[in-house]
């Protein structure tokens, strides 16, 4: 760098010699050689960012304040489950910059060259990040955070219109293992009269029924998958929703309990307050644990925006916008600068921030072979069709 400055500074005083009338030549001193500042790169890329995130996760106007501030253009599309996202990255061309995968698919997407290492000289509020969750990511996603930055935390586990359950129930009491509202006959078949919805995708039904059942919820053998699949078919009839926006089936009245995640859920919750419903809704947390995971910001192999993209990664952030992310979506920030921003009552609510003996029991993230994934569908499209 230094020895090419150096070149084009003699070069410019050819250049500059050469021109104007010849003159007597005069004795001068020496300029002092001075290092010139490093010049800030150049981003020419146009000034366009496509994210594709899952839905119901960003705070009203952040995206708007980025586009002021940058004069950047964002197209910002949803998508409801891993499944949806990881067809389009393997697919090729999604025309994406920015993804967010859970941690669960983006190890293989990482290891099947679907995304892009980070340039961290273009993120400086990495060092925001809480380093033990890093240090988790890196050790069993993401060898040395190269490619992924955490969007949220959460868990996923079982939501529930407390009001109409108690109903259903009648003289039932509430199972101490929550798991049991939506696994055991006994009380399926009273709660499917409000309503029951599971998420519509393989990979977060059949881990919850096999740690259910007392397996590995990661494991990856197809005969594990069978045994949840048996136990899911006795209370096949009484599922009435598949679906992923369990916002509107909890808060909307189509079900009354649901999997789900933990964010959703409570934005359910605070939106049933807001109506003034006269009905509760519950984020619970199971006796036996519930399931955490890692949702991830990362740049696509072939995006065409990756400048624009690490600014917004480095937008994001910043600790106010992830307490702003915490505040409004009702998910964990792995933002520890964040955290003192958020407000009391976000962090106080143990279904949110989770008590340290809670987290405890919680089942961690790990992931699944390709194959594995394709025998989980299997099982779960055959479940889902009542075989
Ligand atoms: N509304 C945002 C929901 C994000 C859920 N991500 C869940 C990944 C769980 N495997």
């Amino acid at each position: 760098m230094m020895k090419k400055y150096l070149w084009s500074f003699a070069l410019s005083a050819i250049v500059l010699a050469g021109c104007g009338k010849k003159e007597e030549p005069v004795a001068v001193a020496p300029a002092p050689v001075v290092s010139a500042p490093a010049a800030a790169p150049v981003n020419t890329e146009e000034k366009v960012l496509n994210i594709y995130n899952w839905a119901d996760y960003i705070p009203e106007g952040m995206i708007a304040t980025f586009e002021k501030e940058t004069g950047i253009k964002v197209n910002y599309d949803t998508f409801e489950t891993n499944e949806a996202l990881h067809a389009k990255l393997v697919a090729g061309n999604s025309g994406y910059d920015i993804v967010v995968p859970g941690s669960v698919f983006a190890k293989p997407q990482i290891e099947g060259g679907l995304l892009q290492a980070l340039d961290k000289s273009k993120i400086p509020n990495l060092s925001n990040l809480d380093a033990p969750i890093m240090a988790t990511l890196a050790a069993k996603t993401d060898p040395a955070n190269k490619h992924l930055v955490p969007w949220a935390w959460g868990f996923t586990t079982v939501g529930i219109n407390k009001t109409k359950v108690a109903k259903a129930l009648g003289k039932t009491p509430m199972p101490e293992n929550a798991w049991d509202l939506v696994f055991k006959p006994e009380y399926t078949s009273k709660l499917k009269s409000c309503g029951i919805a599971y998420l519509d995708s393989p990979t977060e039904i059949i881990p919850v029924a096999l740690h259910y059942i007392g397996k590995d919820a990661y494991s990856n053998d197809p005969a594990d998958y069978k045994l949840a699949t048996d136990m899911l078919a006795k209370v096949r009839k009484d599922v009435r929703i598949f679906s992923s926006t369990m916002i509107d089936d909890i808060a909307g009245g189509k079900a009354c309990v649901a999997i789900g995640w933990s964010g959703d859920i409570n934005i359910a919750a605070a939106r049933a307050v807001e109506n003034k419903s006269k009905d509760e809704i519950e984020s619970l947390l199971p006796s036996t644990g519930a399931l955490i995971f890692f949702d991830t910001m990362a740049i696509t192999k072939d995006a065409k925006h990756p400048n624009n993209a690490h600014a917004f990664i480095d937008f994001y952030l910043r600790a106010e916008n992830a307490a702003l992310m915490s505040n409004e979506m009702n998910y964990p920030t792995a933002n520890k600068a964040g955290v003192p921003m958020v407000k009391p009552e976000i962090a106080g609510n143990k279904t949110i921030f989770v008590e340290a003996d809670y987290f405890a029991k919680m089942i961690p993230p790990s992931s699944f072979s390709n194959e594995a994934r394709e025998a989980m569908a299997n099982a779960y499209n055959s479940f889902k069709k009542g075989k």
